[in-house]
Parts: structure tokens; sequence; C-alpha cells
């Protein structure tokens, strides 16, 4: 390729790349509003931690020819669409829906698709909450839509989907049958362990509940 060719094409990717951090550094800034003001006024955190990534060009390269589409930046920008990725860990599973819904009622994110592995999960077991959406990044001279994937789901939910990732990571011929039971068993014991700690949670809070509102009844008036 000729040198001036090669600095274009250069400077188009790190342009292409550059929106996908903007767009992690909106969300995530929107995340952090909701927690921060959450916690204020319910002195309670739905949210355990939030990571970012931007998918290598390895990967996203692996996925077009996946999915047997032609490797031009327009068909990766359109089709690819977990480029920017966001990961919500929340405490329970109900928190799950609290910030996916707080989120899609955002006026500036459009919505464009909403995979729910929590109520259908995959038939290996996986559980987590997608959301693709669409955001706006304004740049000097023109505004992008950047594509985005939310995932969002449990500790429980977190620490099976990265073992298994990193199960199937590490074996990359065809995962025997027993190994494949034993971890859909595993994806089921983590959402049975969610359940627990959910009725653990209400339990507690509804002695809470009851014990502030004795202390009120004991308060003189
Ligand atoms: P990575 O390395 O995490 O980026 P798509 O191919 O995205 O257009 P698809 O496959 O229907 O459409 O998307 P889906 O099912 O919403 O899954 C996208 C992402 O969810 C994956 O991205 C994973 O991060 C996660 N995921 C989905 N299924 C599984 C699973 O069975 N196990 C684990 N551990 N993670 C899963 P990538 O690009 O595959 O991987």
């Amino acid at each position: 390729l000729e040198a001036t060719t090669l600095k274009n094409l250069q400077a188009e990717l790190k342009r292409f790349f550059l929106s996908y951090r903007f767009a992690l550094q909106e969300i995530e800034t929107k995340i952090n509003i909701l927690q921060e003001e959450f916690k204020l006024i319910h002195e309670y955190n739905p949210i355990e931690h939030i990571s970012t990534r931007v998918k290598s060009p390895k990967s996203i390269l692996l996925k077009i020819k996946k999915k047997n589409l032609e490797p031009s930046v327009e068909a990766i920008r359109e089709n690819i669409r977990d480029i920017a990725g966001v990961r919500i860990t929340c405490s329970f599973v109900e928190d799950i829906y609290k910030v996916s819904e707080m989120l899609q009622a955002q006026n500036d994110i459009e919505v464009v698709d909403v995979k729910d592995y929590i109520k259908f999960p995959k038939e290996n077991g996986y559980q987590s909450l997608h959301l693709i959406i669409k955001i706006p990044i304004f740049m000097s001279d023109r505004v992008e839509n950047v594509y985005t994937e939310i995932q969002i789901r449990t500790i429980a939910m977190d620490f099976w989907a990265s073992l298994e990732h990193k199960i199937y990571y590490k074996y990359n011929k065809e995962v025997p049958e027993h190994i494949r039971l034993e971890l859909k068993e595993a994806a089921l014991q983590a959402a049975e362990l969610d359940r627990k700690m959910e009725r653990l949670n209400e339990e507690i809070n509804i002695l809470k509940a009851n014990e502030a509102e004795s202390s009120l009844d004991a308060m003189p008036i």
C-alpha cells in the first residue's frame, strides 16, 4: 500500500475506535450517576461493579468471518454491535431489571434489542440481560450514533460466565458431553444461589422495616 493510503487508513481506524471509547465513557458516566443517586435516595447500591472493553480488531474480524460479511468499515459498524461492551454486575436479580429500566428510560439512549437470557437462559445455561443500544456521540463536526452492548448480570451469573468462557477458551476442541452437562448444572446452582440470597435479603428487609416501625411506636409523643 502507498504511504498516504496507509496513513489515511490508520487515521480512519483511530477515529473508528475512538467513537466506541467515547460511547463507553458516556455510558459509564450514566451508570455512575444512577449509582450515586440511588445510594443517596435509597441508602442502597444495586451495582457491585462495572467493567468496559473495546473489542479487539482480531475478535471483530473473527466475528465478521463467522457472520459471512465483507470486512468493510461500514459492515463492521452496522453488524458488529458489541465493539463497545459494558458489563454491569448487580447484587440481586431484581436489581438487574431496575438498572435496565433506568437506562432504557433515558431519552438519548435508543434501545435496539433486549435479550433476556435470565427468563430464557441459553442452552448451555448462560444467564444475563443484554441490551443493545445506540448512543449519540457529539464530535466537532458530526454526531455519530454508536452501538453498544450492555450486559447486566449478578455476581453468580458473572462467576459462571467468566469461568465457562475460560474453560472453553483453554479447550478449543469439542467439549466432552459430561463437562457440558456439569457446566449447565453449575449454571442452575448459580441461579439457585441467586434466589437464596435474594430471599435472605428480603427477610432481612422485612425485619428492618418491622424494627423501624416498633421503634417509632416506642417513641414518646
Ligand atoms: P466476548 O469475548 O465476551 O466479546 P452477536 O454474535 O453478538 O451478533 P449473539 O451471539 O446472538 O449475537 O449475541 P449474544 O448471544 O447476545 O452474545 C454476545 C455476548 O454475550 C458474547 O460476546 C459473550 O460476551 C456473551 N455470551 C453469550 N453467550 C455466552 C455463553 O454461552 N457463555 C459466555 N461465557 N458468554 C456468553 P462474544 O463476542 O461471543 O464474546
